[in-house]
């Protein structure tokens, strides 16, 4: 079931399954209201499916917004190999705490954003107007429910400045957070298991005036630690009265020659879940 958020033609703020690619279900019009609440039924998906007289917008009538509600966003890092290689090529001074976590028995996790910072679909992404090489970070976003339950995936992107990240590890906080740094969306995929996401791909396509820049594509596989691993890190010692995000970390690098620029738009494709498109801007 892919469940999302949008606005319809009056304004409002509905929450609705996406379905035959085209079409939304607006759940609100059936006392629906948070997306939040249906990740803590167990019986979500028999509660839409017993809905009648539901009404079915299509989706180029609506404007999709992020599924993120109240949730805090985190992020893992250096969980594939792709990403700890330009890690280490990013920055000597700090190639070896990416070498040590990737085979660490505790992960990197960190706080990526509060739930109003983050972008939802065809909204822009920020590159910091203090930093010179930029990229987005094409990550699965696994979501919890507030008993810290995987309940469903969605895509996002965890914008980082590599150049600050490159000149000492205590700049990663400020690489990584701050204004549109992250986006979320289109939807939410309940119901598929770990061993049926592993095998999507992931892909991230940036465009300049109209050409393609950069691509590339990997496969969720290539997450070197599980899910349920990451999760129970990320879930030690703390509570989630609203559930969570948590990006996975990225396995797409651009070139070392490579930085985003304002204007310029970047597509995220996750197989099983659909694409999360973004405008580029400085801020
Ligand atoms: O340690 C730096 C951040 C790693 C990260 O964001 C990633 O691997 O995706
Ligand atoms: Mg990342």
């Amino acid at each position: 079931m892919k469940l999302c958020r949008f606005q319809n033609a009056s304004g409002e703020v509905r929450v609705g399954q996406i379905v035959d690619e085209s079409g939304v279900v607006d759940l609100s019009a059936a006392g629906i209201t948070s997306v939040t609440e249906l990740l803590e039924d167990e019986s979500r998906v028999a509660r839409v499916e017993s809905l009648a007289d539901v009404q079915t917008l299509q989706l180029s009538e609506v404007t999709l917004l992020t599924p993120v509600e109240q949730q805090e966003v985190w992020a893992a890092g250096v969980t594939y190999l792709r990403s700890k290689k330009a890690r280490m090529e990013e920055s000597d001074f700090s190639a070896n705490a990416y070498d040590q976590v990737y085979d660490a028995p505790r992960p990197e996790i960190f706080f990526k954003a509060l739930p109003e910072k983050v972008v939802g679909p065809n909204e822009p992404v920020g590159i910091r107007s203090d930093s010179k090489w930029n990229v987005p970070e094409p990550e699965l976003t696994l979501v919890v429910n507030s008993a810290k339950e995987l309940v469903g995936v969605s895509i996002g992107n965890d914008m980082s400045s590599r150049d600050i990240e490159g000149e000492n590890l205590l700049y990663l906080p400020q690489a990584k957070v701050y204004d549109k740094s992250c986006a979320i969306g289109p939807c939410i995929v309940t119901g598929a298991s770990e061993e049926e996401i592993r095998q999507w791909t992931i892909g991230v396509e940036i465009s300049r005036q109209g050409k393609v820049v950069f691509n590339g594509e990997t496969s969720i596989d290539n997450i070197k630690r599980s899910f349920s691993e990451l999760l129970d890190y990320l879930g030690r010692s703390q509570s989630f009265p609203h559930g969570a995000m948590l990006l996975t970390g990225t396995g797409v690098v651009p070139g070392d020659d490579f930085t985003l620029e304002a204007k310029d738009k970047v597509s995220i494709t996750i197989s099983g879940i659909g694409t999360l498109n973004n405008p580029v801007i400085t801020v």
